[in-house]
Protein backbone atom coordinates (compact mmCIF):
# COMPACT_ATOMS: atom_id res chain seq x y z
CA UNK A 1 0.00 0.00 0.00
CA UNK A 2 1.40 3.42 -1.07
CA UNK A 3 1.53 6.45 1.15
CA UNK A 4 -1.27 7.93 -0.71
CA UNK A 5 -3.42 5.29 -0.15
CA UNK A 6 -2.77 5.74 3.20
CA UNK A 7 -3.30 8.25 3.95
CA UNK A 8 -6.97 8.13 2.14
CA UNK A 9 -7.54 5.47 5.09
CA UNK A 10 -6.78 7.72 7.62
CA UNK A 11 -9.45 10.44 5.96
CA UNK A 12 -12.18 7.78 5.84
CA UNK A 13 -11.42 7.01 9.50
CA UNK A 14 -11.05 11.26 10.18
CA UNK A 15 -14.88 11.45 8.54
CA UNK A 16 -16.15 8.11 9.60
CA UNK A 17 -15.50 9.29 13.26
CA UNK A 18 -17.31 13.01 12.32
CA UNK A 19 -20.77 10.73 11.03
CA UNK A 20 -20.57 8.36 14.19
CA UNK A 21 -22.08 8.95 17.60
CA UNK A 22 -19.65 7.35 19.94
CA UNK A 23 -21.04 5.71 23.25
CA UNK A 24 -17.63 3.41 24.12
CA UNK A 25 -17.52 4.27 27.75
CA UNK A 26 -13.69 3.72 27.19
CA UNK A 27 -13.13 6.16 24.39
CA UNK A 28 -12.66 9.53 23.93
CA UNK A 29 -11.72 12.86 21.67
CA UNK A 30 -8.00 14.36 22.65
CA UNK A 31 -8.10 17.95 21.61
CA UNK A 32 -5.97 19.02 18.30
CA UNK A 33 -3.50 21.00 20.28
CA UNK A 34 -2.41 17.36 22.35
CA UNK A 35 -3.02 15.27 19.29
CA UNK A 36 0.25 17.79 17.41
CA UNK A 37 2.06 17.76 20.35
CA UNK A 38 1.95 14.13 20.84
CA UNK A 39 3.01 13.88 16.86
CA UNK A 40 5.97 15.79 17.29
CA UNK A 41 9.65 15.63 16.67
CA UNK A 42 10.46 13.68 20.15
CA UNK A 43 9.00 10.46 18.47
CA UNK A 44 12.79 10.53 17.22
CA UNK A 45 14.37 10.65 20.50
CA UNK A 46 15.25 7.77 23.02
CA UNK A 47 14.94 8.66 26.77
CA UNK A 48 15.16 5.29 28.69
CA UNK A 49 15.68 6.71 32.18
CA UNK A 50 14.67 9.82 34.79
CA UNK A 51 14.98 13.07 34.45
CA UNK A 52 19.06 13.87 34.92
CA UNK A 53 19.46 9.58 34.94
CA UNK A 54 19.31 8.91 31.01
CA UNK A 55 20.78 5.93 29.64
CA UNK A 56 21.07 8.28 26.17
CA UNK A 57 22.82 11.57 25.60
CA UNK A 58 20.73 14.34 24.46
CA UNK A 59 17.73 14.11 26.61
CA UNK A 60 18.14 17.41 28.27
CA UNK A 61 15.36 19.27 26.72
CA UNK A 62 12.75 16.14 27.55
CA UNK A 63 14.16 16.11 30.92
CA UNK A 64 12.58 19.56 31.31
CA UNK A 65 9.03 18.27 29.83
CA UNK A 66 9.43 15.39 31.64
CA UNK A 67 9.53 16.83 34.74
CA UNK A 68 6.75 19.47 33.88
CA UNK A 69 4.34 16.49 32.79
CA UNK A 70 4.77 14.85 36.56
CA UNK A 71 3.99 18.49 37.92
CA UNK A 72 1.10 19.13 35.63
CA UNK A 73 -0.40 15.63 37.12
CA UNK A 74 0.47 15.82 40.72
CA UNK A 75 -1.20 19.46 40.40
CA UNK A 76 -4.17 17.52 38.76
CA UNK A 77 -4.69 14.93 41.52
CA UNK A 78 -3.33 16.24 44.12
CA UNK A 79 -0.58 13.92 44.52
CA UNK A 80 2.48 13.87 46.02
CA UNK A 81 4.08 11.91 43.57
CA UNK A 82 3.34 10.99 39.81
CA UNK A 83 5.00 8.45 36.80
CA UNK A 84 3.96 9.56 33.49
CA UNK A 85 5.78 6.69 31.82
CA UNK A 86 3.43 4.12 31.52
CA UNK A 87 2.99 3.50 27.17
CA UNK A 88 -1.11 2.62 28.76
CA UNK A 89 -3.63 1.58 31.37
CA UNK A 90 -2.55 -2.26 30.93
CA UNK A 91 1.62 -1.03 31.44
CA UNK A 92 0.56 1.10 34.66
CA UNK A 93 -1.14 -1.96 35.76
CA UNK A 94 1.40 -4.55 35.59
CA UNK A 95 4.26 -2.09 36.78
CA UNK A 96 1.87 -0.83 39.41
CA UNK A 97 1.17 -4.43 40.74
CA UNK A 98 5.32 -5.43 40.18
CA UNK A 99 6.63 -2.63 42.37
CA UNK A 100 4.22 -4.29 45.51
CA UNK A 101 4.36 -8.00 45.28
CA UNK A 102 6.51 -10.79 43.93
CA UNK A 103 5.45 -13.44 41.41
CA UNK A 104 2.74 -16.11 42.46
CA UNK A 105 1.64 -13.91 45.43
CA UNK A 106 -1.51 -13.16 45.94
CA UNK A 107 -4.57 -10.41 44.26
CA UNK A 108 -8.03 -10.47 45.30
CA UNK A 109 -9.68 -8.35 42.54
CA UNK A 110 -13.45 -8.41 40.83
CA UNK A 111 -14.44 -11.03 38.20
CA UNK A 112 -13.88 -9.66 34.57
CA UNK A 113 -17.93 -10.54 34.12
CA UNK A 114 -18.84 -8.15 37.02
CA UNK A 115 -17.03 -5.18 35.59
CA UNK A 116 -13.39 -6.18 36.52
CA UNK A 117 -10.24 -5.70 34.11
CA UNK A 118 -8.28 -8.14 31.92
CA UNK A 119 -5.26 -6.77 34.00
CA UNK A 120 -6.36 -7.30 37.29
CA UNK A 121 -5.95 -11.02 37.00
CA UNK A 122 -7.36 -12.63 34.16
CA UNK A 123 -6.02 -15.87 33.15
CA UNK A 124 -4.82 -14.95 30.10
CA UNK A 125 -3.26 -12.23 30.84
CA UNK A 126 0.09 -11.25 32.42
CA UNK A 127 -1.90 -10.48 36.01
CA UNK A 128 -3.18 -14.32 36.10
CA UNK A 129 -0.34 -15.79 34.38
CA UNK A 130 2.02 -14.37 37.15
CA UNK A 131 0.39 -14.06 40.09
CA UNK A 132 -2.01 -16.21 42.49
CA UNK A 133 -5.49 -14.69 41.48
CA UNK A 134 -8.54 -14.85 43.67
CA UNK A 135 -11.96 -12.87 42.25
CA UNK A 136 -14.60 -11.69 44.42
CA UNK A 137 -17.93 -11.11 42.82
CA UNK A 138 -20.81 -8.45 42.89
CA UNK A 139 -23.77 -9.07 45.33
CA UNK A 140 -27.58 -10.21 44.26
CA UNK A 141 -27.73 -5.92 43.95
CA UNK A 142 -24.78 -6.03 41.44
CA UNK A 143 -23.33 -4.27 44.65
CA UNK A 144 -19.78 -5.02 46.29
CA UNK A 145 -20.76 -6.15 49.38
CA UNK A 146 -18.50 -5.47 52.38
CA UNK A 147 -19.31 -7.63 54.96
CA UNK A 148 -18.60 -10.87 51.80
CA UNK A 149 -15.65 -8.58 51.02
CA UNK A 150 -14.78 -9.04 54.79
CA UNK A 151 -14.80 -12.57 54.81
CA UNK A 152 -12.69 -13.12 51.50
CA UNK A 153 -10.31 -11.03 52.62
CA UNK A 154 -10.12 -12.68 55.82
CA UNK A 155 -10.03 -16.25 54.28
CA UNK A 156 -7.80 -15.86 51.38
CA UNK A 157 -5.49 -13.19 53.08
CA UNK A 158 -4.43 -11.34 49.45
CA UNK A 159 -1.21 -8.76 49.55
CA UNK A 160 -2.81 -6.55 47.20
CA UNK A 161 -6.84 -5.81 46.57
CA UNK A 162 -7.63 -3.78 43.06
CA UNK A 163 -10.42 -1.64 42.84
CA UNK A 164 -11.65 0.86 40.57
CA UNK A 165 -13.39 -1.11 37.24
CA UNK A 166 -14.17 -0.93 33.51
CA UNK A 167 -18.14 -1.49 33.63
CA UNK A 168 -19.29 -0.16 37.76
CA UNK A 169 -22.05 2.66 37.67
CA UNK A 170 -21.95 3.18 41.60
CA UNK A 171 -20.20 4.72 44.07
CA UNK A 172 -17.16 2.88 45.42
CA UNK A 173 -15.90 3.44 49.56
CA UNK A 174 -12.40 4.14 48.77
CA UNK A 175 -12.49 4.70 53.02
CA UNK A 176 -13.64 1.72 53.84
CA UNK A 177 -11.12 -0.53 52.15
CA UNK A 178 -8.29 1.27 53.21
CA UNK A 179 -9.59 0.85 56.92
CA UNK A 180 -9.50 -3.13 56.16
CA UNK A 181 -6.58 -2.79 54.90
CA UNK A 182 -4.53 -0.97 57.37
CA UNK A 183 -6.80 -3.91 59.82
CA UNK A 184 -5.56 -6.75 57.40
CA UNK A 185 -2.16 -5.81 56.00
CA UNK A 186 -2.60 -5.95 52.64
CA UNK A 187 -2.05 -3.09 49.68
CA UNK A 188 -4.46 -1.22 47.28
CA UNK A 189 -3.83 -0.65 43.72
CA UNK A 190 -6.98 1.84 42.38
CA UNK A 191 -7.12 1.62 39.13
CA UNK A 192 -9.27 4.51 38.39
CA UNK A 193 -8.93 4.62 34.41
CA UNK A 194 -12.88 5.17 33.55
CA UNK A 195 -13.27 7.71 36.25
CA UNK A 196 -10.14 9.40 36.76
CA UNK A 197 -11.64 12.93 34.77
CA UNK A 198 -14.31 12.73 37.12
CA UNK A 199 -11.94 12.18 40.24
CA UNK A 200 -9.87 14.92 38.70
CA UNK A 201 -12.64 17.63 38.77
CA UNK A 202 -13.51 16.62 42.26
CA UNK A 203 -16.58 14.81 41.10
CA UNK A 204 -15.90 11.86 41.80
CA UNK A 205 -14.21 11.14 45.06
CA UNK A 206 -10.17 10.37 44.91
CA UNK A 207 -8.81 6.99 46.00
CA UNK A 208 -5.79 8.34 46.76
CA UNK A 209 -5.00 8.93 49.96
CA UNK A 210 -6.86 5.30 51.04
CA UNK A 211 -4.67 3.67 48.09
CA UNK A 212 -0.92 2.29 47.94
CA UNK A 213 -0.85 3.85 44.52
CA UNK A 214 -3.26 4.85 42.01
CA UNK A 215 -3.04 3.73 37.98
CA UNK A 216 -5.20 5.56 35.49
CA UNK A 217 -5.12 5.81 31.42
CA UNK A 218 -4.97 9.13 30.07
CA UNK A 219 -7.37 8.98 27.50
CA UNK A 220 -10.80 8.25 28.38
CA UNK A 221 -13.08 10.41 30.98
CA UNK A 222 -9.74 12.74 31.09
CA UNK A 223 -9.91 13.44 27.41
CA UNK A 224 -6.44 13.28 27.22
CA UNK A 225 -4.02 11.55 24.40
CA UNK A 226 -3.55 7.87 24.85
CA UNK A 227 -1.16 6.94 27.78
CA UNK A 228 -0.73 5.40 31.32
CA UNK A 229 -0.19 7.16 34.47
CA UNK A 230 0.30 6.13 37.91
CA UNK A 231 0.23 8.09 41.31
CA UNK A 232 1.33 7.20 44.60
CA UNK A 233 1.59 9.55 47.75
CA UNK A 234 4.46 7.42 49.38
CA UNK A 235 7.91 8.68 48.52
CA UNK A 236 9.72 5.24 49.01
CA UNK A 237 7.01 3.42 46.58
CA UNK A 238 7.35 5.94 43.53
CA UNK A 239 10.91 5.12 43.86
CA UNK A 240 9.86 0.97 43.57
CA UNK A 241 7.40 2.03 40.72
CA UNK A 242 9.77 3.96 38.88
CA UNK A 243 11.94 0.95 38.87
CA UNK A 244 9.23 -1.08 38.14
CA UNK A 245 7.88 1.39 34.99
CA UNK A 246 11.62 1.16 33.46
CA UNK A 247 13.33 -0.91 33.50
CA UNK A 248 11.09 -3.36 35.14
CA UNK A 249 8.33 -3.07 32.82
CA UNK A 250 9.45 -1.15 29.37
CA UNK A 251 12.38 0.18 27.81
CA UNK A 252 12.17 3.74 26.39
CA UNK A 253 9.15 5.99 27.28
CA UNK A 254 7.16 7.63 24.43
CA UNK A 255 8.68 11.28 24.76
CA UNK A 256 6.36 12.54 22.06
CA UNK A 257 3.27 11.12 24.54
CA UNK A 258 4.73 12.22 27.53
CA UNK A 259 4.60 16.09 26.13
CA UNK A 260 0.72 14.86 25.20
CA UNK A 261 0.29 14.49 28.18
CA UNK A 262 1.17 17.70 29.36
CA UNK A 263 -1.07 19.25 27.37
CA UNK A 264 -3.67 16.98 28.18
CA UNK A 265 -3.08 17.47 31.95
CA UNK A 266 -3.18 21.35 31.71
CA UNK A 267 -6.39 20.86 29.60
CA UNK A 268 -8.08 19.24 31.99
CA UNK A 269 -7.31 21.52 35.27
CA UNK A 270 -9.60 24.01 34.56
CA UNK A 271 -12.73 25.65 34.46
CA UNK A 272 -14.19 24.27 31.70
CA UNK A 273 -13.40 20.96 32.60
CA UNK A 274 -14.98 20.88 35.09
CA UNK A 275 -18.13 22.39 33.59
CA UNK A 276 -17.43 19.31 30.80
CA UNK A 277 -17.44 16.58 33.26
CA UNK A 278 -20.58 17.63 35.12
CA UNK A 279 -22.00 17.41 31.69
CA UNK A 280 -20.62 14.29 31.60
CA UNK A 281 -22.50 12.79 33.90
CA UNK A 282 -25.93 14.48 33.74
CA UNK A 283 -25.59 13.03 30.16
CA UNK A 284 -25.09 9.79 31.54
CA UNK A 285 -27.94 9.82 34.13
CA UNK A 286 -30.39 11.75 31.12
CA UNK A 287 -29.69 8.33 29.11
CA UNK A 288 -29.97 5.64 31.59
CA UNK A 289 -32.95 7.25 32.77
CA UNK A 290 -34.70 7.32 28.99
CA UNK A 291 -33.96 3.76 28.93
CA UNK A 292 -35.15 2.31 32.02
CA UNK A 293 -38.46 4.42 31.17
CA UNK A 294 -38.53 2.71 27.49
CA UNK A 295 -38.70 -1.00 29.55
CA UNK A 296 -34.70 -1.73 29.79
CA UNK A 297 -32.79 -3.01 32.91
CA UNK A 298 -29.89 -1.43 34.08
CA UNK A 299 -28.01 -2.85 37.24
CA UNK A 300 -28.68 -0.30 39.18
CA UNK A 301 -31.69 2.32 38.54
CA UNK A 302 -28.91 5.20 39.07
CA UNK A 303 -25.21 5.97 37.65
CA UNK A 304 -22.85 8.25 39.63
CA UNK A 305 -20.26 8.23 36.37
CA UNK A 306 -20.40 8.27 32.78
CA UNK A 307 -21.96 5.07 31.81
CA UNK A 308 -23.72 2.16 32.68
CA UNK A 309 -24.61 -1.26 31.61
CA UNK A 310 -28.38 -2.47 29.76
CA UNK A 311 -29.46 -5.71 30.19
CA UNK A 312 -30.05 -7.54 26.65
CA UNK A 313 -32.39 -10.12 25.94
CA UNK A 314 -33.73 -12.04 23.36
CA UNK A 315 -31.35 -10.40 20.97
CA UNK A 316 -27.62 -11.27 20.34
CA UNK A 317 -25.57 -8.60 21.71
CA UNK A 318 -22.75 -8.91 19.08
CA UNK A 319 -25.50 -8.11 16.00
CA UNK A 320 -26.68 -5.51 17.81
CA UNK A 321 -23.27 -3.75 18.50
CA UNK A 322 -23.03 -4.39 14.07
CA UNK A 323 -26.08 -3.53 13.58
CA UNK A 324 -26.23 0.15 15.35
CA UNK A 325 -22.12 0.55 13.63
CA UNK A 326 -24.27 0.40 10.92
CA UNK A 327 -26.78 2.82 11.69
CA UNK A 328 -23.71 5.39 13.12
CA UNK A 329 -23.69 4.57 16.35
CA UNK A 330 -20.90 2.79 18.67
CA UNK A 331 -21.54 1.06 21.92
CA UNK A 332 -19.81 -2.10 22.56
CA UNK A 333 -21.26 -4.88 24.11
CA UNK A 334 -20.36 -6.41 27.34
CA UNK A 335 -21.00 -8.71 30.41
CA UNK A 336 -23.23 -8.16 33.20
CA UNK A 337 -22.42 -9.63 36.52
CA UNK A 338 -22.97 -13.78 36.49
CA UNK A 339 -23.14 -13.65 33.27
CA UNK A 340 -24.20 -17.37 31.31
CA UNK A 341 -23.22 -15.81 27.87
CA UNK A 342 -19.75 -15.88 26.26
CA UNK A 343 -17.96 -12.95 25.36
CA UNK A 344 -18.51 -12.19 22.06
CA UNK A 345 -22.13 -12.39 23.08
CA UNK A 346 -22.74 -11.34 26.06
CA UNK A 347 -25.76 -10.30 27.95
CA UNK A 348 -25.28 -6.14 28.50
CA UNK A 349 -24.30 -3.15 26.30
CA UNK A 350 -22.39 -0.69 28.18
CA UNK A 351 -22.79 2.95 27.00
CA UNK A 352 -20.67 5.89 27.76
CA UNK A 353 -21.71 9.74 27.08
CA UNK A 354 -18.31 11.28 27.31
CA UNK A 355 -17.75 11.54 23.67
CA UNK A 356 -21.00 13.26 23.17
CA UNK A 357 -20.54 15.14 25.52
CA UNK A 358 -16.93 16.30 24.16
CA UNK A 359 -19.18 16.87 20.77
CA UNK A 360 -21.45 19.39 23.20
CA UNK A 361 -25.09 17.56 22.88
CA UNK A 362 -26.69 17.67 25.73
CA UNK A 363 -30.01 16.68 27.18
CA UNK A 364 -32.06 16.85 24.19
CA UNK A 365 -29.45 15.26 22.33
CA UNK A 366 -29.02 12.47 24.97
CA UNK A 367 -32.61 11.44 25.17
CA UNK A 368 -33.11 11.46 21.29
CA UNK A 369 -29.89 9.55 21.17
CA UNK A 370 -30.93 6.67 23.90
CA UNK A 371 -34.30 6.20 21.60
CA UNK A 372 -32.67 5.81 18.66
CA UNK A 373 -30.88 2.84 20.25
CA UNK A 374 -33.97 1.59 21.73
CA UNK A 375 -36.29 1.79 18.77
CA UNK A 376 -33.27 0.19 16.80
CA UNK A 377 -33.06 -2.62 18.89
CA UNK A 378 -37.03 -3.40 17.98
CA UNK A 379 -36.80 -2.57 14.81
CA UNK A 380 -34.90 -1.22 11.26
CA UNK A 381 -35.58 2.88 10.50
CA UNK A 382 -33.57 4.52 7.89
CA UNK A 383 -34.80 7.85 9.28
CA UNK A 384 -32.54 6.78 12.30
CA UNK A 385 -29.48 6.93 10.01
CA UNK A 386 -30.31 10.05 8.40
CA UNK A 387 -31.19 11.65 12.11
CA UNK A 388 -27.70 10.60 13.75
CA UNK A 389 -25.82 11.89 10.30
CA UNK A 390 -27.65 15.78 11.24
CA UNK A 391 -26.97 14.95 14.81
CA UNK A 392 -23.20 14.89 14.12
CA UNK A 393 -23.30 17.92 11.90
CA UNK A 394 -24.76 19.83 14.65
CA UNK A 395 -22.48 18.64 17.07
CA UNK A 396 -18.80 18.61 15.03
CA UNK A 397 -16.15 16.77 17.09
CA UNK A 398 -13.78 19.56 15.74
CA UNK A 399 -15.08 22.66 14.54
N1 LIG B 1 -10.99 -2.31 27.36
C1 LIG B 1 -11.12 -1.01 27.91
C2 LIG B 1 -12.54 -0.73 28.27
O1 LIG B 1 -13.29 -0.64 27.34
O2 LIG B 1 -12.92 -0.58 29.42
C3 LIG B 1 -10.20 -0.72 29.00
O3 LIG B 1 -8.93 -1.18 28.68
Amino acid sequence: MNLLNTLKFLKIESKKQEKTINLIASENYSSLISILYSSSCLINKYTEGYPNQRYYSGCKFFDIIENKTILEAQNLFNSNYANVQSHSGSQANFSGIQSLINKNEKILSLDLKSGGHLTHGFIKNFSGKYFDVVNYLLDKNYSINKQYLYKIIKKEKPKVLILGYSSYQKYIDWGFFNYLSLKNNFFIISDISHISGLIASGLYPSPLIYSNLVTTTTHKTLRGIRGGLILTQNYKLIKKINLSVFPGQQGGCLANNVLGKFFSFKESNNINFLKYTKQIIINSKIMLKTFLYRGYESIDYNTENHMFIIKIKNINSFFLEKKLEKYGILINKNFIPNDKNKSLNPSGIRIGSSCITTRKIKKLGSELISNYICDLIKFNNNFIKIKIRLLCLVYPIYK
